[in-house]
């Protein structure tokens, strides 16, 4: 199917009748519901479906740089148009029953070489569950003769009922480096992180499953992560909502970011290496 730009999407169901919805257009996942067909991401009313911008919402991808730097926010990855590779490695046989796949791939342009002059392979699967989980593995190996370093996050909008809420779990105890306070390091000092303001931080070195409780929609997400150490936790509130032309001043209330990340220390690849990084997601209901 197309999208309203006219960019080709892929449909993953599986035998339950969840599904999940990926755009060609930064490979990034657009919908993931439930066998029961509740969406569990959240898309702004006023998403731009147009590239070279990532589209508000989904699971963007951040890639080869995380928040802002030499390159534009966020990296090219997300902007850019990947192609599905039709002959894709098969899916590990302990691990193939009843999952649907999808395998993207994503090489720079010579204009991208121009900004970022590293050769690289970017294989991203996204695959859906019998159970209904969602994961995403992306490998990005080396093709080029020198290494080169890269930050990189999933970026997941998970749809909530309200901001004020739900609490994450897993992060306690932990540092984390404050955009708002110009990456100031702190340590978090709370049980659980609850919402009552903007909250832009990089947790570092969490444990590898986050939990999101939903008291309202009874249900709990579970973000799992493997080669992706810390976690960014984003909730723009009300004034920086304001600011974002393609999000709903209001819709803060129904979103919140926590991604799986590599932010802290850059990911180092030689020629021919391959890193890895995995992230598995879930929703249970909870009382
Ligand atoms: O992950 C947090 C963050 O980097 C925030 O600082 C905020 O800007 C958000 O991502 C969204 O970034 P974007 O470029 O998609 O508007």
């Amino acid at each position: 199917s197309k999208d309203k730009s006219g960019i080709d999407q892929v449909l993953l169901h599986n035998p339950r009748g969840a599904s999940v919805q990926v755009s060609l257009h930064g490979g990034q996942v657009l919908s993931w519901r439930t066998e029961r067909g509740e969406e569990l991401l959240f898309i702004s009313s006023k998403a731009i479906f147009k590239p070279p911008k990532a589209v508000r919402g989904g699971i963007p991808i951040c890639f080869p740089q995380v928040g802002n730097g030499s390159l534009e926010q966020h990296g090219f990855a997300r902007n850019r148009i990947w192609v599905i590779d039709n002959d894709p490695p098969p899916l590990h046989p302990n691990d193939s029953n009843g999952k649907a796949y999808i395998d993207l791939l994503l090489k720079p342009s010579e204009e991208d070489l121009k900004i970022w002059p590293h050769s690289f392979e970017f294989r991203l699967r996204v695959s859906l569950a019998a159970e209904g989980y969602l994961t995403l593995i992306s490998r990005i190996r080396n093709i080029n003769c020198k290494p080169f370093s890269f930050s990189f996050a999933y970026h997941p909008y998970f749809s909530i009922s309200d901001i004020s809420e739900v609490r994450i779990e897993g992060l306690e105890t932990l540092d984390y480096l404050d955009n708002l306070f110009q990456k100031e390091r702190f340590t978090e000092q709370g049980d659980a992180l609850t919402f009552e303001s903007e909250v832009d931080r990089a947790y570092l070195r969490s444990k590898d499953v986050i939990a999101v409780f939903d008291h309202e929609k009874k249900r709990t997400f579970a973000v799992r992560k493997e080669g992706l150490p810390d976690v960014v936790v984003w909730n723009p509130w009300e004034k920086r909502s304001k600011a974002i032309v393609d999000l709903g001043d209001e819709e803060y209330k129904q979103m919140l970011c926590v991604n799986g990340a590599s932010i802290e220390k850059p990911i180092t690849l030689k020629p021919g290496e391959e890193w890895t990084g995995r992230l598995e997601l879930s929703v249970v209901p909870s009382s």
